[in-house]
């Protein structure tokens, strides 16, 4: 049964200039807020990412995902720079009338799993008329090593644990493009499409600029875990923010962008 809720993240790449360091897409994120206050009757949880915030402090202190003993100015740094970003977009978002919560990763997670008993807090405050906010950072993983967990990783573990009815990645491009010549979206993928790895790989734009959590390709992989959890994951144009309203009112049957399927891999294995 999937719980009445919109799960959203909000790319670095709408948030962010990612070519131009701690540089935020003020217009893109006041856009975003106007299109989330429109559902506001949905409950939702949003999830935002580094761009050249966080992935720009990353890269020059060298910080990945791999689980490390990395430069603990470099953490600070990052951590501080995604609370930047984050008060940015906490601040657009109450502008436009809502109430959002930040949360930081670091409460939703142990070591690099999910702390599930913190993430259903989150929905019994989305149901409250709260919007929880979190996003990618640099979280401790164990014994002093820490990695940059990104904000699609963070996606996954909230909607494996709260099942949401609506899943929705936006990026700055329309969609999957069918290639990178025509910039043409692909409506649906299935997840055949998406484990034909290199077919995929060629597929996918090679937008980022400075993305050490992996771009288009990371998201399409949490989207193809997510699916196999039954759930229709939409990846939509988040510079054309009414295109966000449309995809939580509308659903994956009529919106603009790639659904990525939902299919059951447990019913599926035992046909
Ligand atoms: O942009 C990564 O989050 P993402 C955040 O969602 C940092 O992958 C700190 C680079």
């Amino acid at each position: 049964m999937k719980n009445n809720l919109a799960l959203i993240k909000m790319g670095g790449s709408v948030a962010t200039y990612k070519d131009r360091p701690l540089s935020a897409n003020y217009s893109a994120i006041e856009g975003f807020s106007k299109a989330i206050s429109l559902i506001k009757e949905v409950p939702t949880i949003l999830v935002h990412g580094g761009g050249s915030f966080g992935h720009y402090w990353s890269v020059k202190y060298n910080m990945h995902t791999r689980p490390d003993n990395y430069d603990i100015n470099g953490i600070s740094i990052v951590h501080e720079s995604m609370i930047k970003l984050n008060q940015i977009i906490a601040h657009s978002l109450i502008k436009n009338g809502l109430n959002p919560y930040p949360v930081s990763a670091f409460a939703l997670s142990i070591g690099n799993r999910p702390f599930t008993t913190k993430i259903k807090q989150l929905y019994t405050m989305a149901q409250t008329g709260l919007l929880p906010v979190t996003y990618g950072d640099a979280i401790h993983i164990n014994n002093g090593n820490y990695s940059i967990l990104s904000g699609d990783v963070i996606m996954t573990m909230i909607a494996k644990t709260l099942n949401p009815s609506r899943v929705i990645f936006a990026v700055n491009t329309d969609g999957v493009y069918e290639n990178k010549e025509s910039r043409k979206a692909i409506p649906e993928l299935t997840r055949d499409d998406i484990t034909n790895w290199r077919l995929f790989r060629s597929r996918t734009t090679s937008e980022n600029v400075a993305d050490i959590t992996g771009g288009m390709g990371r998201k399409v992989k949490e989207a193809l875990r997510i699916s196999s959890r039954g759930i229709d994951v939409m990846i939509v144009n988040g510079l054309k923010a009414e295109r966000i309203t449309e995809a939580v009112l509308a659903g994956p049957e009529n919106f603009e962008g790639t659904v990525i399927r939902g299919h059951n891999k447990r019913l599926e294995k035992r046909k």
